[in-house]
C-alpha cells in the first residue's frame, strides 16, 4: 500500500514539474514582446505591431526577435553585412539607372560616391555637381505637395540670403497616408537635438496672417532651398561630420550668426515620411551625432557649449578632429556670437548657468515653497478612454508610465498639473523626458523645479505637449493592452488627446 503512495507522489511531482516548466517556457517566450520597446515608433504615429512583419525595416539594430526567423540574415554578422548590401539598395542600383534612363532621359543627373560618405559629404558631392541658380534638397523620402516650388523660390529670388525650408507634411510610415502638419517652427534643447516649437503669435499676427514665411530658429535639415552660390560663399557644411547628426543646427546657427535669414513658407508643403528609426547604422557603430555635436558646439556656441556638456559630461574630453577650417569660416563671414543669437533668434531658450542655483532669487524660493497646482485628476487618453498610470508603483523612479482602465478611486492615478507646468502622479514624481535620449519613453523622475524635460504644456487642442523635446505625448498602440505611450511629432490625432479630469 505504502509504495502506491509514494509511487503517485512521484507521479504528481513529475507533472508538477512538467508542467511548471512549460508554464515558465511559455511566459519567457511572450514577456520577451511585453518589454518596454526602446525600439518603439517615437516619429509618425501609428505602432507597427499589428502590421506585417513585411512592413517593418528590415536592417535595423533592434534586438534579433524583432527581425523573425525567415530573414536571410538572421545572426549579427550577416544583419551588418546586409546593412551595406540589402534587397532594397540593389533596387538603387542597375534598376535605378535604367528608371532614370526610361523616364527621365535628360532632366535627372545620377551622381555615385565610390564609398559611402553619409548624408553631409554626400550633399556636399551633390551641390558641387549642381549647375542651377537654386539648390533644393529633399530628403530620398519625400513626396512634393502641387504648387510647393514656386512659394518656396519667391523668399530666395528677393532676397538670396533667405534660406528657405517647405511645411514638412506627415507620410505614414506604414500606411503611406498623406496628412497635413500643423505650422510650427525648429528649435533645439541643449542635448543638441533638433525640436519642434509652436510660433510665437507675433510671427504670425501681420495683415498676411499665417501666410507669410515664419523665421526659424533652426531647420529640421532634411527638406530646405538655399541660392547656390550664397551655399558655396556660407561654407556649405562642415565635411569634417560623418554620417548622419547635428549638421542641421551648424548649417541653422551659422545662417543667423552670419547674416541670412531661415524661414519657413507655410505655403509650400512636402511630404516626408517620419520613419520610426534611422534604417542604418554607421561604420563601426560610432556615435556620429555626438561627434559631429562635439564639432558644432566647439566652432558655433563660444560659452554656452558648456551647457551641453553638463549633460553630456562624458564627451568633454572626446577627440573631435581638426575644426580650424569651420573657425576659418568663421572668421571669414565676420559672425555674431551665439549670444546674439539666442538674444534675438532664439529668446525662448532656457540658459540655466551651472552656479545660479545659489544666487538665482527664483531657485531659492523654490525651495521654501511649492510651485501652485492648477489642475488635479486623471489624465485620460480622448482615443481609447484610458488613464495614464505607472507600469510599476508611481513611487519607482525612472518607471516608464502606461494607460489602464481609468479609476476614479485609485490615488495612483491623480495627476497635479502646477504653475511651472510639472505633472506630477500621486503627488510623487514628475513625467519626465529625457534630452539625451530623446528616443526613449518618458519616465517618472525626482521633480527638478526646472523646466525643460519636466515642463509639459496642456491646453491648444487636448494635446500634451513636452517643451523640451518639441513632441506629444501618444498612444502606441490603441489596440494592444499593453498600453505604451511614446512622444511623437505633433499631429492633433485622437490618440495625442488628452485631458485632465476629475
Ligand atoms: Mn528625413
Amino acid at each position: 500500500m505504502g509504495s502506491v503512495t509514494l509511487r503517485y507522489f512521484c507521479y504528481g511531482c513529475l507533472f508538477t514539474s512538467v508542467t511548471w516548466t512549460l508554464l515558465l517556457f511559455i511566459y519567457f517566450n511572450l514577456s520577451q514582446e511585453s518589454q518596454p520597446l526602446k525600439n518603439v515608433p517615437v516619429k509618425g504615429g501609428q505602432s507597427f505591431k499589428y502590421f506585417p512583419r513585411k512592413f517593418q525595416p528590415r536592417f535595423t539594430r533592434s534586438p534579433s526577435w524583432l527581425q523573425g526567423p525567415n530573414q536571410h540574415w538572421g545572426k549579427e554578422e550577416g544583419r551588418k553585412k546586409a546593412a551595406e548590401l540589402s534587397p532594397e539598395m540593389a533596387d538603387l542600383k542597375e534598376e535605378l539607372d535604367a528608371y532614370i534612363k526610361k523616364n527621365l532621359p535628360g532632366k535627372v543627373k545620377l551622381v555615385r560616391n565610390a564609398k559611402r560618405e553619409g548624408l553631409i559629404r554626400g550633399r556636399m558631392i551633390g551641390a558641387s555637381q549642381a549647375t542651377g541658380e537654386v539648390l533644393v534638397f529633399l530628403d530620398s523620402h519625400c513626396e512634393v505637395n502641387e504648387m510647393w516650388l514656386q512659394p518656396l523660390l519667391t523668399p530666395i529670388k528677393e532676397d538670396r540670403r533667405a534660406v528657405v525650408c517647405p511645411v514638412i507634411d506627415i507620410i505614414s510610415a506604414d500606411t503611406l497616408s498623406y496628412s497635413s502638419s500643423p505650422i510650427v517652427r525648429g528649435g533645439f534643447n541643449w542635448g543638441l537635438h533638433f525640436k519642434w516649437d509652436p510660433v510665437p503669435l507675433s510671427e504670425l499676427n501681420g495683415p498676411e496672417g499665417a501666410t507669410v514665411p515664419i523665421r526659424s530658429p533652426t531647420m529640421a535639415g532634411g527638406l530646405f532651398a538655399m541660392d547656390r552660390k550664397y551655399f558655396n560663399e556660407l561654407g556649405q557644411y562642415d565635411s569634417g561630420m560623418d554620417i548622419w547628426g547635428g549638421e542641421n543646427l551648424e548649417i541653422s546657427f551659422r545662417i543667423w550668426m552670419c547674416g541670412g535669414r531661415l524661414l519657413i513658407i507655410p505655403c509650400s508643403r512636402v511630404g516626408h515620411i517620419f520613419r520610426k528609426r534611422r534604417p542604418y547604422g554607421s561604420p563601426g557603430g560610432q556615435d556620429t551625432m555626438a561627434h559631429n555635436s562635439l564639432r558644432l558646439a566647439h566652432v558655433w556656441m563660444d560659452e554656452y557649449k558648456e551647457q551641453y556638456f553638463a549633460l553630456r559630461p562624458e564627451l568633454r574630453s572626446r577627440n573631435y578632429g581638426d575644426i580650424s577650417e569651420r573657425l576659418a569660416v568663421r572668421k571669414r563671414l565676420h559672425c555674431n556670437s551665439f549670444k546674439w543669437y539666442l538674444d534675438h533668434i532664439y529668446p525662448e531658450m532656457q540658459v540655466s548657468a551651472p552656479n545660479a542655483k545659489a544666487q538665482h532669487p527664483v531657485f531659492v524660493n523654490k525651495g521654501l515653497r511649492r510651485p501652485k497646482v492648477l489642475q488635479r485628476g486623471r489624465l485620460r487618453n480622448l482615443l481609447t478612454s484610458t488613464c495614464l498610470v505607472a507600469q510599476g508603483r508611481p513611487s519607482e523612479k525612472a518607471g516608464i508610465v502606461v494607460v489602464r482602465e481609468c479609476d476614479s478611486e485609485d490615488p495612483e492615478q491623480a495627476w497635479a498639473y502646477d504653475e511651472e507646468q510639472e505633472l506630477i502622479l500621486a503627488g510623487l514624481l514628475c513625467l519626465d523626458m529625457s534630452e539625451t535620449r530623446s528616443s526613449d519613453p518618458p519616465r517618472l523622475m525626482k521633480c527638478h523645479g526646472s523646466g525643460g524635460s519636466q515642463q509639459w504644456t496642456l491646453g491648444r487642442s487636448n494635446r500634451l505637449y513636452q517643451v523640451s523635446v518639441g513632441q506629444c505625448l501618444m498612444v502606441v498602440d490603441p489596440l494592444s493592452h499593453k498600453g505604451y505611450v511614446a512622444m511623437g511629432i505633433c499631429n492633433g490625432s485622437k490618440a495625442q488627446q488628452w485631458q485632465l479630469e476629475d
